[in-house]
């Protein structure tokens, strides 16, 4: 549901590009607030050769929307890593859409560049509009922030559906009324 949720498409960022708002360089996606790195070279994806540092020169806001159905629920599976090149150790953002939002952080120690130590994490949240935007927003105010990747959003469930009879109690009125015509029919002789 998410168009290039692992941000492989757009303008090559060479080892590393900062893009402030309102940035659309990475296709389908709104860096709608601070900003952001585009990273390329500069250390190791969880998927393909790009990623993204969610704080830029200061904490930043990815945002895209989608078509989605009203009551129905979705999961959010991102892989959250951090950029070890300097402090805080430990790197916070938050996953929000549909009105609600959720926070997750992500420590630093041990990891580098080349052993980043991506991990996968999920969110669920249940669409309160035809569309919904996901936003990923940092929480961490420096230009080393949380790092995301391989973005997908899933359709849980739809809202229950409008009650149609099932084909049995479609049979069972079809055959009430054979029978009630065959007593009409029966009543007449
Ligand atoms: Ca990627």
């Amino acid at each position: 549901m998410v168009q290039n949720g692992s941000f492989e498409n757009g303008a090559n960022p060479g080892l590393f590009q900062t893009l402030d708002a309102v940035s659309t360089v990475i296709t389908g996606w709104t860096v709608s607030q601070g900003s952001i790195d585009y990273i390329g070279a500069l250390w190791q994806a969880s998927n393909g050769s790009r990623s993204l540092d969610l704080s830029g020169g200061n904490a930043g806001r990815i945002q895209q929307t989608f078509n989605t159905t009203v009551g129905g629920t979705y999961r959010v599976t991102f892989d959250l890593a951090g950029n070890t090149f300097t402090s805080p150790t430990i790197k916070d953002m938050r996953v929000s859409a549909g009105g609600s939002s959720a926070d997750f952080s992500f420590n630093t120690t041990g990891k580098s560049s080349s052993n980043m130590g991506w991990l996968s994490k999920s969110w669920d949240f249940t669409a309160n509009s035809t569309t919904t935007t996901l936003e990923f927003i940092s929480l961490t105010n420096s230009f080393a922030g949380p790092a995301l990747d391989n973005v997908s959003v899933i359709a849980l469930s739809s809202p229950p559906p409008t009650p149609i009879p099932e084909p049995s109690s479609v049979l069972g009125l079809l055959s009430l009324g054979v029978l009630g015509i065959s007593s009409a029919l029966k009543r007449q002789s």
